[in-house]
């Protein structure tokens, strides 16, 4: 704990100092519009700077079984009303296929049978959702590293979109549709996985069957639920309003890190 403190301590001057330098410049340039502009890329630079100094490979903390909230809240999408997706649910997801395609040199569409025979994972973690709740939860999934492996990323992937089977929001050009995205540093993250059980069961419905995302060194949002494809990209801004995810789209930070 006190190591997060120490970065936090040691980030929060770090972004000091990089605003007082930018404010310095300000007292020199006094009104000046411009001096707006090199405020926020002031920020810009703080925030690239936090994404360098943050050790994007360690752990996020784990829990006991003792630990497991009794209820598992679901939030956002909680029973998908799109017809492709009560299609799959009707039938036990029994023809669903997890389509894996984009910049990868073997696309893949695969049964849940197949991902569950794929390296997996289990983790017992802390779900903290920016609405203000959190929960414990264990998850067991296929690491998202060797998913990817198997399809063979081209040299050029450098995110992987998650396409879902959910419409959050009724819009006219179909960006209600939820999606997230994460950097190969999260995608090869020993804990990022997609999970099929929760709690030693079944994903429930609720909770993003047949696979979710646990991404776990980010915020809620980001684990997205109901995943139907996986999409390797060099560049997402073509993705529906292009900023990377449903809630990206809507505002919220594309880094949601924990
Ligand atoms: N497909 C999809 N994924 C989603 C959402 C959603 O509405 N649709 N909501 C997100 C938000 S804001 C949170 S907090 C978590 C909630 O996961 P849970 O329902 O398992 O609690 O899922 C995230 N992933
Ligand atoms: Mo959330």
């Amino acid at each position: 704990m006190s190591d997060t403190t120490n970065r936090r301590g040691w980030l929060k001057a770090a972004g000091a100092s990089l605003g007082a330098l930018a404010l310095g410049a300000c007292d020199k340039i006094g009104m000046d519009p411009k001096a707006v502009g090199f405020v926020s890329k002031a920020e810009g630079l703080t925030r690239r700077v936090q994404r360098l100094v943050i050790d994007r490979k360690a752990l996020a903390r784990e829990f006991t079984p003792a630990d497991i909230s009794p209820v598992f809240k679901p939030n956002g999408s909680i029973s998908p009303s799109d017809a492709d997706y009560r299609a799959h649910l009707l039938k036990g997801f029994a023809d669903y296929r997890l389509v894996v395609d984009g910049l990868v040199e073997r696309p893949l569409a695969l049964s849940l049978e197949e991902v569950s025979a794929l390296p997996s994972r289990t983790q017992i973690t802390r779900h903290d959702c920016v609405e203000g709740w959190s929960a414990i939860g264990k998850w067991t999934g296929a690491r998202l590293g060797p998913l990817l492996d198997k399809a063979g990323l081209k040299k050029n992937a450098r995110y992987i979109v998650f396409h879902c089977g959910d419409t959050l929001e009724e819009t006219l050009d179909g960006s209600g549709q939820y999606y997230e995205s994460i950097d190969l540093i999260d995608a090869y993250h020993p804990q990022t996985i997609l999970a099929y059980q929760l709690n030693d069961k079944t994903l429930p419905v609720a909770n993003g069957a047949p696979l979710r995302l646990r991404v776990e060194r980010q915020l809620g949002y980001k684990q997205a639920k109901y995943v139907m494809r996986l999409e390797a990209v060099e560049d997402f801004s073509h993705i529906s309003r292009g900023n990377g995810g449903f809630w990206e789209d809507r505002g919220y930070e594309w880094y949601a890190g924990i």
